[in-house]
């Protein structure tokens, strides 16, 4: 029998991993702000959260429960892996909505693929949701499903939220079934934006695309209201500074600076290996200010993580080429036998081996040309309750417009951004600790639970203080 919560979470992925242990296989749950956000919300509800389980088959695996919340996977098979999620959602959409800094691919066939799936999620949703329940779809991928639900349920509540940035006006008219999307989205009750600006984007391409009028916010789509806002997502603070002072984390971070030779200047990058995420302009900087003479190996080295992501899309597969280039460069002109400049590790790795990272760097360097957030800002602030570090933080990241105290760069500008670098690797201790505490004070009240239940709150879901 299908369980019916009053509480549901829409999104791409679920929020477990298929583990094997000595009992075989089995779920666990994975970490990771939105479910450590949603978690006290949907255990209070006996709420559900409908997504992807990974893998590829006809049939997803049977719905169960972990930890308070009921899990409802959806299939995905190899073709709608490739056509729905690789190709509309990281070849189009993904280029698309964060400026055009890759060139957007478009393709008929990913197209009909993104509504097939759309419309299984919208299905999943509708069947597990109870009469009048409130619905909250996640992100880019499943843009058509506010929509799609609202026709098969008119009685329920339905929230959406974009994580990415939403795009300017000249930009979405690219899409060739943009009417299509921007219809699905206003299916919603509410529509959730990282910044105000992208909020904005959207009320006035509702009116230039669609010509429907607005007043604020609110758009009237046929007589209903809908209500666009910023929502700026945030982290689980209390867990990061928790686990940067664990004394076995602080060993660890002694350990990593041990092992880079115990150098002045640690300059630390951690990123999906993505092309928004100024990974190439960041290692051109330092590059650069190796051979002006500003900065010199082993008294300064940089440690880049790039975690593989996207790895079938070809967008992605340039860039590691790219990337690995340029590291090679500098490693080739400026390391030693046994002392590269640029520590450069394609791997994934534990929550805790990032907490270490964060406070064995001096510096964090965060350049994404256009993101719509970027969680490792604020991570890397929250894990410096130490006070020490500086982060050098791109302008075009969500997170630009809360850490003011960060030293800002234009992506954009080879010399702004070396500057910006030269800056936090200068700065007097007083001066990085003033900027971190700052930094710290408003995240502590600007954490994950408090985007959660201000998205909410103003969807109008009673209760939800007790998240
Ligand atoms: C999208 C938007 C928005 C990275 N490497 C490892 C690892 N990570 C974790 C980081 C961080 C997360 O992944 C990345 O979050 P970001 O915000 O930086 O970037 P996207 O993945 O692009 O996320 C973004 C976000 O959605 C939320 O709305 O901020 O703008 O693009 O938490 O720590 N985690 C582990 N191992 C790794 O190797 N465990």
């Amino acid at each position: 029998m299908t369980v019916r919560s009053s509480f549901v979470v829409v999104a791409n992925r679920l929020p477990v991993d298929e583990v094997t242990t000595d009992e075989g296989r089995q779920w666990r749950r994975s970490p990771g702000g939105l479910v450590t956000a949603l978690h006290p919300v949907l255990a209070e509800h006996k709420g559900t959260w409908v997504g992807w389980a990974g893998g590829t088959s006809e049939e997803a695996p049977e719905p169960f429960d972990l930890e308070g919340i009921h899990i409802h996977p959806v299939p995905l098979t190899a073709n709608d892996l490739e056509r729905y999620y690789e190709g509309m959602s990281n070849a189009t959409i993904w280029p698309l909505y964060h400026d055009a800094v890759e060139t957007p691919v478009f393709k008929r066939r990913w197209r009909e693929s993104y509504r097939l799936v759309n419309a299984r999620f919208a299905e999943a949703a509708a069947e597990v949701a109870a009469e009048g329940a409130t619905v909250w779809i996640q992100d880019y991928q499943l843009q058509l499903v506010p929509a799609m639900l609202r026709e098969r349920r008119p009685d329920l509540k339905i929230g959406f939220f974009l994580h990415i940035p939403f795009p300017p006006i000249e930009l979405f008219m690219q899409m060739p079934f943009r009417a299509e999307i921007l219809r699905g989205l206003l299916g919603a009750d509410l529509i959730g934006f990282q910044q105000r600006l992208a909020a904005q984007n959207f009320v006035r391409l509702a009116r230039h695309l669609l010509g429907l009028r607005y007043e604020g916010q609110v758009i009237d789509v046929d007589g209903r209201p809908v209500k666009a806002g910023a929502f700026p997502i945030s982290i689980d603070v209390a867990e990061m500074e928790r686990m940067a002072a664990d004394p076995a984390v602080q060993a660890r971070a002694k350990q990593i600076r041990a092992e880079l030779g115990d150098p002045r200047m640690v300059i630390l990058g951690v990123d999906r290996l993505d092309y928004t995420k100024g990974i190439e302009l960041r290692l051109k900087a330092f590059r650069e200010l190796l051979s002006d003479g500003k900065l010199s190996v082993p008294e300064a080295v940089m440690v880049q993580v790039a975690t593989p992501s996207r790895e079938r899309v070809e967008h992605y597969q340039t860039l590691r080429v790219k990337v690995e280039r340029e590291v090679g460069r500098i490693n080739g002109e400026f390391g030693r036998v046994g002392v590269p400049a640029v520590h450069y590790l394609h791997q994934s790795y534990s929550r805790t081996e990032l907490a270490a990272l964060y406070c064995a760097a001096d510096v964090m360097m965060v350049t994404p040309l256009r993101d719509g957030m970027n969680l490792v800002a604020k991570e890397y602030v929250a894990a410096r309750a130490d006070t020490g570090g500086a982060l050098v933080l791109s302008e075009f990241a969500g997170a630009a417009t809360e850490l003011r105290q960060s030293f800002l760069c234009n992506p954009h500008d080879p010399d702004g951004v070396k500057e910006a670098l030269l800056r936090a690797v200068h700065v007097e201790h007083p001066e990085a600790r003033r900027r971190m505490r700052l930094m710290q004070r408003h995240l502590r009240t600007h954490d994950v639970g408090h985007w959660a239940r201000s998205f909410l709150n103003e969807l109008g879901v009673p209760d939800v203080e007790a998240a």
